[in-house]
């Protein structure tokens, strides 16, 4: 498993690590000792990709995932919506970001942009054939741009479609889908399943990203998630991926990024023992 911190342009927010121009952030997170990053874009159509690329490589510094999710808040663009140029537009936005994927063969994050059952009128089978749909369509387009998707599994308050793992396995199960992974985060599992350590080990085969954040959404050590439970059980089902830091930056982002990798290095150290 690589520890992965998070970081994005927008500035004037405390959620994620690392906030501002790559120029600034991406020799920082190497300095405090990172070597893995989900960078959190709006649009990609609209970054300096060559930039971003150069600095990465010019630090060391793997790109595992790409942060999508703030389309949905600012456009609404829904994989699952009834209207059709909704969806492609969605689609099209998507791929754009599998493009900045290509060099690291980095995970696209299908987390809110998946949209909701209400997006769709409320009109639980049209959403979901619609939804299934947009993501045979980023399938394909996934095999050709060589990169992985994740759909995000989330806790009822910001989904109302897929929210837990039994029903994600269920999902990728019925379908053929050849680069899509379930994509779990510690707070939605925190809020969803009865016993976190059983849940992931149902998963095995399935998981293709993680991320991590104590219950209150600060770096792991912080509240009383039990994240021991969660490293054991994706070590057992033989994870390999990222635990990206999703996690807000308080009470600062140097002093965040420094505790949580501290404190899951120490646990990924226990575990190899
Ligand atoms: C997105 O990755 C996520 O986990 C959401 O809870 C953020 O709103
Ligand atoms: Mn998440």
């Amino acid at each position: 498993m690589i520890i992965a911190t998070t970081g994005t342009l927008t500035t004037g927010s405390t959620f994620l690590v690392y906030h501002g121009p790559y120029g600034a952030i991406i020799p920082k997170m190497a300095e405090d000792g990172y070597r893995a990053v989900e960078m959190h874009i709006f649009d990609s159509a609209e970054i300096d990709r060559k930039e971003l690329w150069d600095l990465l490589k010019t630090h060391g510094i793997v790109l595992t995932s790409i942060g999508t999710g703030s389309v949905y808040d600012r456009l609404h663009y829904s994989l699952g919506a009834g209207d059709p140029a909704v969806r492609k537009a969605a689609i099209r936005h998507l791929e754009q970001h599998m493009i900045t994927a290509e060099p690291d063969h980095a995970l696209v994050i299908l987390g809110l942009v998946a949209g909701r059952v209400s997006d769709c009128g409320g009109n639980l089978e049209e959403f979901q054939k619609y939804l299934t749909d947009s993501l045979y369509r980023l399938d394909e387009l996934a095999v050709h741009h060589d990169v992985k998707l994740g759909f995000e599994l989330m806790n009822r308050f910001e989904s109302d479609y897929l929210t837990r793992i039994e029903e994600g396995v269920a999902f990728l199960k019925a379908n053929t889908f050849q680069r899509i992974g379930l994509h779990l985060d510690t707070v939605h599992m925190n809020i969803e399943e009865r016993n976190i350590g059983n849940a992931i080990r149902s998963a095995k085969g399935y998981v293709s990203h993680v991320h991590v954040a104590d219950n209150d959404r600060w770096y792991p050590g912080h509240g009383h998630y039990d994240f021991r439970e969660t490293l054991q059980a994706l070590n057992d089902i033989g994870y390999e991926g990222a635990l990206a830091l999703e996690t807000n930056c308080l009470p600062d982002e140097r002093e965040s990024a420094g505790k949580s990798l501290r404190y899951l290095s120490e646990m990924l150290e226990e575990l190899s023992e």
